[in-house]
């Protein structure tokens, strides 16, 4: 079908025919996109199955990586890039009167993440597919995705993200594959040939019906499988055993109850039914992925001895955790292991990426809530724990504040972190700056008990979507500059730097740079109506809103520029359009309302006719993984201006970095690693340091009033914040957002890096005025850029955490 263009053209229109029933010119843009889709599988479908048998007779090592997020946006572009037939289809279709990017936008951008942990499991399956590793992805198949944004009268509305809606054509629903997952219920024991048995007598029952996803690596015949797992009744609604009376009701609470565990990404978890069904929605994806993984390894006929020879579970941020107990449980219970010989197979089965340092994002489950939801798993919790502490007591004797602040269970709590690492033989960090933390401060006392269990994994991005599809102009560019070397091994880029003094080779860059702003300026009319001067430099900041990721910083600066402006209008300023584009959990107020300061900005400069020329403002809505991938080819500055020592890692910096915009950023994630690689010469870096921000919180030195009132561009800003007029619509309107400046001492270090940063701006523009010069950096970060593929860091995974490696023979090109 894919062989070559004529080939393709006759098998298209013949499917298009035969799928739709409809002739060819009544087809519409969603019906071309859904028999594409269709075609892609039939494809892959064989190579699957072969792939799948193979997996099946067990020469491979297989990785499971768990994850409540898979933000995968969109497949058609990424598949038909990995097949290598992109070129091919978009000149068939033109040919055919169609236009393949329009095709690509029917799809629905599947959001079923928040952020960077979710896109990043994405870049994973991505890579492991394409470097021909045995690794699969296991996730909850969310009937509505991250919601959808809209902004009204500059505020955040929250819509349902029905991303299913019109179907899925990449997934295969396998109910031949599906398991039952319990829930509440309670535990009787009793003793049989002098073992202890646990029976868990009345849980309700849920079935668990696997959705599979085909990964298509680049260039590999091999395919691997996300699956996702839906929530569905266990009853038969006729012989169900919901009897008697109010029974129907009964029946019909329970479907609902079922199926609110796939409902939804992240339910709101801010009461205790919201905390609940998190927990539900956790246990159910780890229970449903073990058996389902377990029931493959028996058909191995090994003991379970074996299992860490044969298979790797790796879970994504403490959400997955509750993989251990299960395990435990699924060996104990059912399978007759004694507890030590469980816990070793476990703890050599099991890894774990911590992905965060933020308090708040610590996870922690009541014991009552898990004693009633999970009853069985509770015990062994507790039992993992007592045998946990009796070891700490035996290592630590006396020191019991110690043991108390590494329990797994302390008071009324149970902290998952401290089980994750309890129960992995790997525990590692997503940058370097993030695992010296880990180690050094927020995790030590562990580091100090297990050292050999902690490591760093600096995290990637998948260049093929963040560069050749998202950017093909600029790849293309470089096949011709350094060869094709670089698609297979993106360190290879680092040749570019050969090139980095060459004009006419700038020159080329500079013209991508220039039509990727047009193309962004045209998506951005068409959309929201705004006009953007693509000769304007365009600074960037997309990401999630979130206080420590400081969109404030930023807007407060872009507030003082305009009152500059004001005061001088004149003044001889390049022009330059301010891009945001963030969304806000839904509860988190004081993300919505830099959401709504952001806009109000933004409508008072646009509509400042004195301005036009010289400053722009655009809130972006509904940032999603298509739009970032339009957004980040356009950019020229990328703002990762976190408080130092608060983003982990982040990922949208690698992605700048490789469509050649220029960092603004502190030093923080790895924007600390991206500053070894290019040096002072070719980042803009500014601003508190890790080790100079844990001083001042220690001391207690930092007096966010006295900044304040020390510059006077601060005060104009900060009191424009709640006075009348330009940006607030009434008085005191941003009154929250000034006190968690003011009154709580700006926790985020927004005005004590405030000066640093309109100095760093101000450089940005005096480089900016040399587009060779601007080039040139930019070359050298691009060069670079290779590193941060994911490829490398799950080679490096693969290696060290997982021991596994890539399947030989499986290259199709
Ligand atoms: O590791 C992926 C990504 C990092 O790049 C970000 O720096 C980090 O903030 C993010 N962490 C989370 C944690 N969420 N929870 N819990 O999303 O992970």
């Amino acid at each position: 079908m894919f062989s070559n263009k004529e080939a393709f053209k006759c098998a298209f229109k013949e499917q298009l025919v035969g799928r739709l029933g409809k002739p060819m010119q009544e087809a519409q843009a969603e019906d071309v996109y859904k028999v594409l889709g269709g075609m892609i599988r039939d494809q892959v479908g064989k190579q699957w199955a072969e792939t799948n048998q193979a997996y099946k007779e067990g020469q491979e090592k297989q990785v499971y990586y768990f994850s409540l997020e898979f933000l995968i946006g969109r497949l058609l572009g990424s598949n038909l890039l990995n097949l290598g037939v992109l070129d091919m289809v978009r000149q068939a279709l033109a040919e055919l009167g169609w236009d393949v990017e329009e095709i690509e936008e029917q799809e629905a951008d599947a959001g079923l993440g928040n952020g960077g942990l979710g896109r990043l499991a994405a870049c994973f399956m991505d890579s492991l597919a394409s470097l021909g590793y045995a690794g699969h992805g296991c996730g909850i198949r969310y009937k509505y995705g991250l919601f959808e944004q809209r902004i009204v009268d500059g505020n955040q509305v929250e819509l349902p993200d029905y991303w299913l809606q019109k179907g899925n054509v990449w997934e295969e629903r396998r109910p031949d594959k599906k398991v039952e997952v319990h829930f509440w219920g309670r535990v009787e024991t009793r003793e049989q040939d002098g073992r202890l048995i646990f029976d868990t007598l009345d849980a309700e029952t849920v079935r668990a019906v696997p959705y599979d996803i085909p990964l298509i690596g680049y260039g590999r015949t091999q395919v691997n499988t996300l699956r996702i797992w839906s929530a569905e009744s266990a009853l038969d609604p006729v012989r169900g055993p919901i009897r008697g009376e109010g029974g129907y009701y009964r029946f019909l609470d329970y479907n609902r109850s079922v199926e609110s565990i796939s409902a939804f990404l992240y339910p709101d978890d801010s009461n205790y039914e919201g905390k609940l069904l998190r927990l539900k929605q956790q246990y159910f994806l780890c229970s449903a992925g073990l058996q389902s993984i377990l029931r493959t390894f028996e058909k191995l006929r090994l003991p379970y001895s074996r299992l860490p020879d044969k298979i790797a579970l790796h879970i994504n941020d403490t959400h997955p955790t509750l993989v251990i107990p299960e395990l435990m449980r699924i060996l104990v219970d059912l399978k007759g292991l004694d507890w030590e010989e469980a816990w070793d197979i476990t703890t050599r089965t099991v890894s774990y990426t911590n992905h965060t340092i933020l308090s708040e994002a610590l996870e922690q489950w009541p014991v009552s809530m898990v004693r009633e939801l999970l009853p069985r798993i509770c015990l062994i919790i507790e039992e993992i724990n007592k045998r946990y502490c009796a070891m700490l007591l035996e290592r630590y004797p006396g020191q019991d504040m110690k043991i108390g602040q590494m329990a797994i269970i302390y008071g009324e709590q149970i902290r998952m972190a401290h089980l994750a690492i309890v129960g992995s033989y790997s525990v590692n960090g997503v940058a370097a700056l993030h695992t010296q933390i880990l180690k050094e401060r927020e995790m030590k006392p562990f580091h100090e008990l297990y050292p050999d269990r902690f490591n760093n994994k600096t995290n990637g991005i998948a260049h093929r979507r963040w560069l050749m599809h998202a950017n093909p102009a600029l790849a293309d560019l470089y096949d011709e500059t350094i060869g094709l070397r670089w698609r297979t091994r993106p360190r290879e880029l680092i040749d570019l730097l050969r090139y980095c003094e060459d004009e006419s080779f700038k020159a080329r860059v500079q013209a991508i740079k220039q039509n990727n702003k047009v193309r962004l300026a045209e998506h951005v009319f068409a959309k929201q109506g705004v006009r953007l001067d693509t000769s304007s430099i365009f600074d960037v900041q997309v990401k999630r809103l979130h206080g420590y990721k400081r969109q404030l910083l930023n807007i407060l600066h872009v507030m003082h520029l305009y009152n500059q402006l004001q005061n001088n209008p004149s003044l001889d300023v390049m022009p330059r359009t301010f891009i945001f584009g963030a969304k806000a959990a839904p509860g988190y107020f004081l993300a919505k309302q830099t959401i709504k300061l952001i806009n109000n900005v933004a409508d008072t400069i646009n509509r400042d006719v004195k301005v036009r020329d010289k400053l722009k403002v655009l809130f972006l809505e509904n940032y999603s993984v298509s739009l970032a991938e339009l957004i980040i080819p356009a950019a020229d500055v990328s703002e990762q201006i976190s408080t130092a020592g608060k983003e982990a890692s982040g990922t949208g910096n690698m992605k700048f970095m490789m469509n050649g915009a220029l960092t603004l950023g502190t030093l923080d994630g790895a924007n600390v690693e991206m500053h070894e690689m290019v040096g002072d010469a070719n980042m803009f870096i500014f601003g508190l340091k890790v080790d100079q921000i844990e001083k001042y919180v220690r001391d207690g030195q930092y007096s966010a009033h006295k900044t304040a009132n020390s510059d006077e561009r601060l005060r104009q800003v900060l009191d424009q914040l709640v006075n009348d007029a330009p940006f607030t619509r009434h008085e005191r309107e941003f009154e929250a957002i000034h006190q968690s400046m003011i009154d709580h001492n700006d926790e985020y270090f927004v005005l004590k890096d405030f000066a640093a940063y309109v100095d760093t701006q101000v450089q940005i523009e005096q480089v900016y005025r040399s587009p060779s010069e601007w080039t040139r950096r930019a070359i050298v970060n691009m060069a670079h850029s290779g590193a941060f593929s994911s490829d490398c860091t799950i080679q490096q995974y693969a290696a060290e955490i997982w021991n596994i490696a890539p399947l030989e023979g499986h290259v199709n090109q």
